[in-house]
């Protein structure tokens, strides 16, 4: 047990359980990014609703979402932590395991601050559906990330996390991963997106993905019709162009806007307490 507010010795629980030799590509890394990202994603704006405070895919409302499904396996993973740390808040922990996790994998340093509450407010759950859909195209995902306040480039940015991990057929129904060494955060995803052949392909399940496969090493890649689509679009195209020639920008720009992400819907006063959660109801101060 660590004293109250000890988020260094959570960091470093985290940073030792993210190897996971059983576990895909040996990591836990990437689920426990996704988990991060799908806590705060469902965030809307105008309703302030979602977002990563109240931790709610602990309940089934949220948690059996569909887009939610392989999640449990980060939270799984997660379990230790909590229980050797048990005053750190879910919230708090979903969203600093992603941000340790892109560390730990290469990428950089994001600003992260604590102070997020498991209470949950019924009137602020989000409804399903906020999430992304993989298989649509650009209009799609500007509805989705401006409904999160997101502007193009930033769409562009945060897609960047498919540098990582993969898509899995019992998960999402998608097979595969986006580049060759998937525990390895970079700027290949735009790079690869912009260098390789994409072809469509249906899976057996009906689904349609773009692959590539290498004769040479005889691998094969996949993009989500949504990556594709950043190819297409003109404005997000420049976007993909400057990522895969300048990764310092991309890791500048990375940092930025996941810090943005796991933001969302948390206000703070000068001292970063938040000040829009009843600290009554399982919130604290640190
Ligand atoms: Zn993802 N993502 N995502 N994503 N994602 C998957 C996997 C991962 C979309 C999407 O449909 C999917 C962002 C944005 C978007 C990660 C991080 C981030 C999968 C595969 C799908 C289908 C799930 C499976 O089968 O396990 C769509 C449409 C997006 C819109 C742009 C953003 C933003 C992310 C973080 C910043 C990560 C790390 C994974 C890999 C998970 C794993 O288990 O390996």
């Amino acid at each position: 047990m660590s004293k109250k507010g000890d988020f260094g010795a959570v960091k470093k629980d985290i940073e030792a359980l993210m190897h996971q030799p059983e576990y895909d590509d040996g990591s836990a890394g990437p689920v426990l990014v996704r988990l991060a990202w799908h806590s705060a994603g469902t965030y809307d704006a105008e309703t302030d609703t979602g977002g990563s405070n109240g931790a709610g895919m602990r309940y089934e409302a949220e948690g059996g979402d569909p887009a939610n499904a392989g999640l449990q396996h980060a939270r799984v993973f997660l379990e230790p932590v909590k229980a050797k740390h048990p005053w750190i808040t879910y919230a708090d922990l979903w969203t600093l395991a992603g941000v340790v996790a892109i560390q730990q994998m290469g990428g950089p340093t994001i600003p992260w601050q604590g102070g997020r509450t498991d209470y949950v407010d019924d009137s602020k759950i989000p409804p399903r559906g906020r999430l992304p859909d993989g298989a649509l195209g650009a209009d799609h995902l500007r509805f989705i990330f401006g409904r999160m306040g997101f502007s193009d480039q930033e769409i562009v940015c945060l897609s960047g996390a498919h540098n990582l991990g993969r898509c899995h057929s019992d998960r999402s129904g998608f097979d595969g991963a986006w580049v060759n060494n998937p525990t390895r955060f970079s700027n290949q995803y735009f790079r690869l997106l912009l260098s390789l052949q994409w072809r469509k392909k249906k899976l057996s399940n009906g689904i349609e993905q773009f692959v590539n496969f290498d004769d040479d090493t005889g691998t094969e890649l996949m993009m989500l019709p949504t990556d594709i689509a950043l190819t297409q679009d003109p404005i997000f195209r420049q976007w993909v162009i400057k990522y895969a020639d300048d990764k310092e920008l991309f890791f500048k720009d990375f940092s930025s806007v996941f810090s943005k992400l796991i933001e969302l819907g948390i206000q703070r006063d000068e001292n970063g307490h938040i000040t829009n959660i009843d600290n009554e109801k399982g919130g604290y101060h640190s």
